[in-house]
């Protein structure tokens, strides 16, 4: 079982797509393990974005995450990193297929509605970043229809 570090960026919450986005998580059989509505400081928008510190747009994208609430949570599933990434869609919605999040809700690569953690390390990373501890898991009781 894998976690993922996923946030509704200010454009989703602006826009009331919180429920969207997890809606469609929730009926790909992902679980929910951790929510929380919340402004991003300056500092922790650094923190999670540190990768991107030398790019062009990265003080422009600290302006964006930083200006309004967002909605950070940790996702559970078999493979939840690659199959929330592949529910998000291509990083640039202009390239995202068309059934994916950022293709059906955004048109530009800076305003693209939601963020999934890229990989295994930064999924810890950025679950430790936000949440710290996450409590265990809990019993659905379709769990064993979803996860064989
Ligand atoms: P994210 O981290 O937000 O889930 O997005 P990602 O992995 O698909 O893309 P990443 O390379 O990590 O970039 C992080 C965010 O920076 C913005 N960006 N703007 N103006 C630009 O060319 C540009 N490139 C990236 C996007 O909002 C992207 O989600
Ligand atoms: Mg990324």
């Amino acid at each position: 079982m894998e976690r993922s570090f996923v946030m509704v960026k200010p454009d989703g919450v602006q826009r009331g797509l919180v429920g969207e986005v997890i809606s469609r998580l929730e009926r790909r059989g992902l679980k929910l393990v951790a929510a929380k509505l919340m402004t991003v400081s300056r500092e922790l928008a650094e923190q999670h974005y540190a990768e991107l510190k030398d790019k062009p747009f990265f003080p422009g994208l600290i302006d964006f995450i930083t200006s309004g609430p967002v909605m950070a949570m940790v996702w559970e599933g078999p493979n939840a990193i690659a199959t929330i990434r592949k529910t998000m869609g291509a990083t640039n919605p202009a390239n995202a297929e068309p059934g994916t999040i950022r293709a059906d809700f955004a048109c530009d690569v800076s305003y693209n509605v939601v963020h999934g953690s890229d990989g295994p390390e930064n999924a810890a990373r950025e679950i430790k970043l936000w949440f710290g501890e996450v409590e265990a898991s809990w019993t659905r009781s379709v769990d064993r229809w979803i996860f064989p």
